[in-house]
């Protein structure tokens, strides 16, 4: 597992730094998918080549998924789960969260997680049953821990939206009914760098509807490390379905608040 975090880590450092020093000033859109506001960038390409080429010149028997390139299949038992710009919208529009993520999984368990925030010089890392960790640019480093005792009401939620018309406004009838039951809402536009506050106790809680596994399986691995909990409803795990990640004892409240207000639905 050492090799595998050490590997995450300078990969997803190899790849900030590209992102960061090799942005054009004139960025435009090479493509969408879902919908017009859906956007990749030749940024995003750019950057899921190098951190795959990386890890299989190191380990050429390892399978991967990556947002932009999809599933390739592999001989080793681990499969690397990468999303080379999760906000690409901040990306684009030159907003500072945005993140490199990159998660290991060993017979179909993520073991190793590591969330880069470039802009933010931070890097959250987590390897399973070692804790989660935050490295700053300056090199101090602190050991991660969710918020505990929070009740709903006083719960400082992160969320996101979809790209396609019809989720959004179904996500906005979802917020109605969350909203004035919790603290307040934030929305950053990136699932990875929202699990990690939550790791880093910046917001007690996230959900979201639309979020696929590149999105999400670095980050749910840093808030479990933290201690936190990360599912989706009824028991299921994270998926594009529902994904929910909070501290001890706000996840279920949470999630009871979320299923009444059909967050899991359109
Ligand atoms: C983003 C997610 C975020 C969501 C955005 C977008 P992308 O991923 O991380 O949680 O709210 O709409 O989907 O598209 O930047 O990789």
């Amino acid at each position: 597992m050492q090799d595998l975090f050490e590997l995450a880590i300078s990969t997803a450092e190899v790849a900030s730094v590209m992102l960061v020093d090799k942005r054009p000033a004139d960025l435009g859109v090479a493509y969408t998918k879902s919908s017009s506001t859906d956007v990749v960038t030749e940024m995003d390409k750019a950057s899921e080549r190098l951190i795959i080429d990386r890890i299989r010149a190191a380990r050429p028997g390892d399978a991967f998924l990556g947002e932009e390139s999809g599933a390739s299949g592999g001989s080793s038992g681990v499969r690397w789960i990468v999303d080379p710009i999760d906000g690409t919208v901040n990306y684009l529009y030159g907003l500072p969260d945005w993140s490199v993520s990159i998660a290991a999984e060993v017979d179909g368990e993520v073991v190793v997680g590591v969330v880069a925030v470039p802009m933010r010089g931070e890097l959250f890392t987590a390897a399973r049953g070692r804790g989660a960790t935050l490295v700053r640019e300056d090199g101090s480093t602190r050991r991660l821990g969710c918020n505990t005792g929070v009740t709903l009401d006083k719960a400082l939620v992160a969320t996101g939206f979809g790209y396609a018309v019809d989720r959004r406004a179904h996500q906005a009838e979802t917020l109605q009914r969350v909203l004035p039951r919790v603290r307040d809402i934030r929305r950053s536009g990136s699932a990875a760098v929202d699990l990690c506050s939550v790791a880093a106790g910046r917001v007690d809680a996230y959900y979201e509807r639309g979020p696929q596994e590149w999105d999400f399986a670095a980050g749910a691995l840093v808030v479990r490390e933290a201690g936190g909990t990360v599912g989706g409803l009824n028991g299921e795990p994270p998926s594009p379905e529902l994904t929910i990640a909070a501290g001890p004892g706000l996840f279920g409240p949470l999630h009871d608040l979320l299923a009444e207000a059909g967050a899991a639905r359109g």
